[in-house]
């Protein structure tokens, strides 16, 4: 069992690491933390995407410029291959799944926080339908129709992007009334999702599965209430 204090200096590695961008050294230390047992999704959460975080802090200071900000993802994403297998084979699939169309919003590129959010869906035994970044507005539509995915999620990081998800809510509900929208990001927040005519929200990836299980039950119960 790997004591507190170790897990802690195994996530500063991790953490600073990425910062660093030490691709090779984020990738050993992704190994010592799934060798010496530390929760992969912590070890990502806590460890990889908190080095992103001060990664932006120092973007927004003007230390880092994007070719810095790009290196940090490349180590983060490295250290995420590494990681991810333990995610998924640590997965309690739940009773209830779902399929999900996913995307980043037109105008925005970043797809590092809805990489995880879509592996949390895999881990649950979701089918995720992704759609990357930079989605165009109609595609969410186009896949929604053409899959009959129960849940569509789109992602903005972006408080320019984040304008445009409006506007895809707004075409998957003229196509279909009972899909049911939920939207994450870091621009987010539940008031944005009640104004934008979301039907749900989640602040990051632990929580997102749960938000769109809670939407499924809730199209499930209208759906027999109607019979
Ligand atoms: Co850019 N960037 N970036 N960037 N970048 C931000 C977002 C920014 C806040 C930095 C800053 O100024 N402080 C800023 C946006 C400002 C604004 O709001 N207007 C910004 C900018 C300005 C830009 C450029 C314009 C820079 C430039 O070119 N001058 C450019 C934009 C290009 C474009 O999109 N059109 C740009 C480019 C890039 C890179 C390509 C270099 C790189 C992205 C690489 C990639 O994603 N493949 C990058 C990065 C890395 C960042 C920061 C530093 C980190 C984002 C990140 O990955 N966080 C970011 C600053 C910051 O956030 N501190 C910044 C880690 C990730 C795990 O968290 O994405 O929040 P996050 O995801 C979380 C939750 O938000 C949530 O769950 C995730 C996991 O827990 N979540 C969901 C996300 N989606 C969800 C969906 C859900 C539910 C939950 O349901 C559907």
């Amino acid at each position: 069992m790997v004591t507190e204090e170790r897990t802690k200096e195994i996530l500063k590695k991790l953490h600073e690491t990425v910062v660093q961008f030490e691709e090779e050294e984020v990738v050993k230390w992704a190994k010592i933390a799934l060798e010496e047992g530390v929760d992969p999704f912590v070890a990502t959460m806590d460890g990889l995407a908190e080095g992103m975080m001060e990664a932006g802090e120092k973007f927004n200071q003007k230390e880092y410029f994007v070719p810095e900000l790009l290196m940090c993802a490349d180590a983060l994403n490295a250290g995420l291959d590494i990681l991810k297998p333990a995610i998924q084979a640590s997965g309690r699939k739940s009773e209830v799944k779902g399929s999900i169309v996913l995307g980043v919003v037109e105008g925005d590129v970043h797809d590092i926080g809805k990489n995880l959010v879509k592996l949390m869906f895999e881990v649950a035994g979701w089918t995720v339908y992704d759609l990357g970044k930079d989605v165009p507005l109609d595609k969410f539509v186009e896949e929604q129709i053409r899959t009959e995915s129960n849940v569509v999620g789109i992602s903005a990081l972006m408080t320019t992007s984040m304008l445009n998800m409006p506007e895809v809510i707004k075409r998957l509900r003229a196509k279909n009334p009972k899909v049911r929208i939920m939207i994450g990001g870091a621009p987010v927040n539940p008031e944005v999702a009640e104004k934008y005519g979301a039907d749900g929200y989640a602040k990051d990836a632990g929580t997102a599965v749960d938000e769109a299980m809670k939407l499924l039950k809730m199209l499930k119960e209208e759906e027999l209430s109607k019979k």
